[in-house]
């Protein structure tokens, strides 16, 4: 029955940490997926979520089913983190919100709403963006394309490309944001650059598309790593926003999320909230509720809230620290490059500048394990293994 189906190709991204598991070097390196690692290279389960699990077991709750949009204090919890409690549009009752299967399963939800109620079905991208991002669009019948946003040359922002190319497209054009810590680049606008895109989507009547998958863990604060999305819903613009809990309180595989639109009223957002529910039912029904069970006990207990800032903190601060070090070991190797870049770009990625050929080599001679665009992850980086890291940098890049 099945033999006219081929072998599909292995997850650009997920697929090395199989290439790094099949690799037999005690010192080998992963630097490939975004998931966080401790100095000890392990991966990190926050106190304060250990905490929510315990108050959990023991307030013993059942497990019925979650309403299709979700655990209603986890969302309200989740905007509020996103938006700030004081948003004009939390105050005025027009966020519609639905828990989603973490950030892939919002970006979906948020592209199925497009093509349904979006006039038009095209979507612009960064270039690059996270690999995932096409195919989901894709597969929610849009039409993704790209807008410009790395510059080569620089290692950093390509803004009058950006700029440029929202300007041609078509007016009312869906535009996809990473909020921050642009994925894979590290590359984010300023605050003032993001004004300017600001203005350019309200003259062309553009939707702007926020996809936010690390808040908090970009700079440590949660404030700080919203701006842009809370700069654009003081300016009026009725965003989309797809909220990940994957990486900022280390819930990767609970999956918990959250997809918002802002509407013009409260009778809009119980509109839009009951075309939510229309789509969720034909794909999964309902959410799963453990994961966000814990993050809304961790969001809605002011203590344990407290707790897990400081913890997140400490998760951006490592990589922070970790950026520092790999440039100052390269440095210190004597390497004549410009490394800047390694310390100005922010989040859990950075873009070496690596060609395609020199990963294969740092695979092959060194164990070190990244993407092919050269995109390493920062949280595999360890004061163990940063000197071994910089020595095969250099030696690639000599
Ligand atoms: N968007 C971006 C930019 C990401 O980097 C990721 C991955 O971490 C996601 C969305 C979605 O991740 P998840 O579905 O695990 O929340
Ligand atoms: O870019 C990354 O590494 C993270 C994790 O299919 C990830 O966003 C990667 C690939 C994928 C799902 C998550």
């Amino acid at each position: 029955t099945w033999a006219s189906v081929k072998m599909g190709p292995p997850d650009a991204i997920l697929g090395i940490t199989e290439a790094f598991k099949k690799d037999q070097y005690e010192q080998k390196i992963n630097l490939g997926v975004g998931a966080y690692r401790d100095d000890a290279g392990l991966p990190v389960v926050l106190p304060s979520v250990i905490e929510a699990e315990e108050r959990l077991l023991k307030s013993c709750l059942d497990k019925e089913y979650a309403g299709i949009t979700g655990i209603s204090n986890f969302t309200k919890l989740a905007a509020d983190l996103a938006y700030g409690e004081e948003s004009i549009v939390l105050k005025e009752d027009r966020l519609a919100v639905t828990q989603t299967i973490s950030g892939t399963g919002a970006l979906r939800i948020g592209g199925e709403f497009l093509k349904k109620f979006h006039p038009s079905t095209k979507i612009l991208l960064p270039q690059p963006s996270w690999a995932n991002h096409a195919a989901v669009f894709r597969s929610s019948g849009l039409q993704p394309e790209t807008y410009r946003y790395y510059n080569k040359e620089t290692i950093g922002l390509d803004f009058e490309g950006l700029i440029e190319d929202l300007k041609n497209a078509e007016d009312g054009t869906a535009v996809l944001l990473h909020a921050c810590a642009h994925n894979p680049t590290g590359v984010d606008p300023t605050p003032d650059q993001w004004k300017q895109i600001s203005e350019v989507v309200k003259a062309k009547g553009h939707f702007p598309f926020f996809d936010m998958a690390y808040q908090g863990f970009a700079s440590g604060s949660i404030e700080r790593d919203a701006f842009a999305v809370r700069y654009f819903v003081e300016q009026g613009h009725q965003i989309a926003l797809c909220q990940s809990f994957a990486k900022n309180m280390g819930l990767y595989g609970e999956r918990v999320g959250a997809f918002s639109l802002v509407a013009e009223s409260s009778e809009e957002k119980a509109r839009i909230e009951s075309q939510f529910k229309i789509l969720v039912r034909p794909l999964y029904s309902n959410p799963p509720i453990h994961g966000a069970r814990i993050a809304s006990t961790i969001l809605g207990d002011a203590q344990l809230k407290a707790q897990w800032l400081a913890e997140v903190k400490t998760m951006a601060d490592r990589m922070i620290t970790m950026r520092q070090l790999l440039k100052d070991n390269l440095e210190a190797l004597g390497s004549t490059q410009n490394w800047d870049h390694v310390t100005s770009q922010i989040g859990m990625f950075c873009y070496t500048g690596l060609s395609g050929e020199q990963v294969d080599e740092l695979a092959q001679k060194w164990s070190v394990y990244c993407t092919r665009d050269g995109r390493i992850s920062i949280a595999g980086i360890t004061s163990g293994n940063v000197k071994r890291l910089a020595q095969a940098i250099h030696e690639v890049s000599k």
